[in-house]
């Protein structure tokens, strides 16, 4: 159909080029407006669940490392950037990450490695979900999907693909343009879609260190894992802000 076909080339042309692309949005940066909201926690926010919360798709071992050490280094790293810096700190980290070009040049890098690993976790936390638990996208949300994938199975499959395809580490997004039109691709790194003008709806962690003690080297069976916790109801309220 149409709509499946439009995705599929979308995406393919995203993963062709093997890094993080934008792929038909016109005039660069939109304005800061729904990633205004995004907050810069000062400090590591506390999981919004236990840490068997996701067991047994993802691991209670895994999260205690990933979110106590990784994502902790990650905001340690960002506050020691910044503290000499407190015009920045008064800026939504999705506004810096946003504007790279804009920081000084000393702390640029760190900022986007270590200010994308905070705001990228963060938000992976608050779009997981006990299994069982979750509903299927809906309002807004599920008719964009209906509409330009045909089909949530198929959605899933584009972005598996694209996180199956990131060599190394990175992520795998679900993104919103603002403008109601959706996007996957995958980003290196701590990248994200708001260096691109984007607001992110839903990120799957593809780095090693999210799945390896459980899964090894099968990042595939991961992915396919990882739908059993996904908070649709969460990925919909951010793509709500995202159009608002
Ligand atoms: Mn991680």
């Amino acid at each position: 159909m149409v709509t499946a076909m439009m995705g599929r080339r979308s995406f393919l042309r995203a993963i062709g080029a093997g890094g993080a692309v934008l792929l038909s949005v016109a005039g660069g940066f939109r304005p800061i407006t729904a990633l205004a909201a995004e907050p810069l926690a000062p400090d590591l926010p506390p999981l919004p669940y236990s840490y068997d919360a996701l067991e047994p798709f993802i691991d209670t071992a895994t999260m205690q490392i990933h979110h106590d050490r990784h994502h902790a280094a990650y905001v340690n790293n960002l506050k020691n950037a910044l503290a000499n810096y407190p015009e920045l700190q008064s800026r939504s980290l999705a506004e810096l990450l946003a504007n790279l070009n804009d920081l000084p040049q000393a702390i640029r890098t760190t900022v986007r490695n270590n200010g994308g690993g905070h705001i990228n976790h963060s938000i992976f936390w608050a779009t997981m979900r006990a299994p069982g638990s979750g509903v299927a996208p809906g309002g807004a949300l599920g008719q964009a999907i209906g509409a330009q994938f045909g089909s949530v199975d198929y959605l899933k499959s584009l972005i598996n693909t694209a996180g199956e395809r990131r060599f190394g580490s990175g992520w795998t997004w679900l993104a919103s343009d603002g403008a109601g039109a959706l996007y996957v691709y995958s980003t290196p790194n701590q990248d994200n879609p708001y260096m691109m003008g984007q607001t992110p709806l839903l990120g799957i962690d593809v780095w090693e260190h999210a799945y390896y003690l459980k899964y090894q080297n099968r990042r595939a069976e991961y992915l396919n894992a990882w739908w059993n916790v996904v908070d649709w109801a969460a990925v919909g309220a951010r793509y709500a802000e995202a159009i608002g």
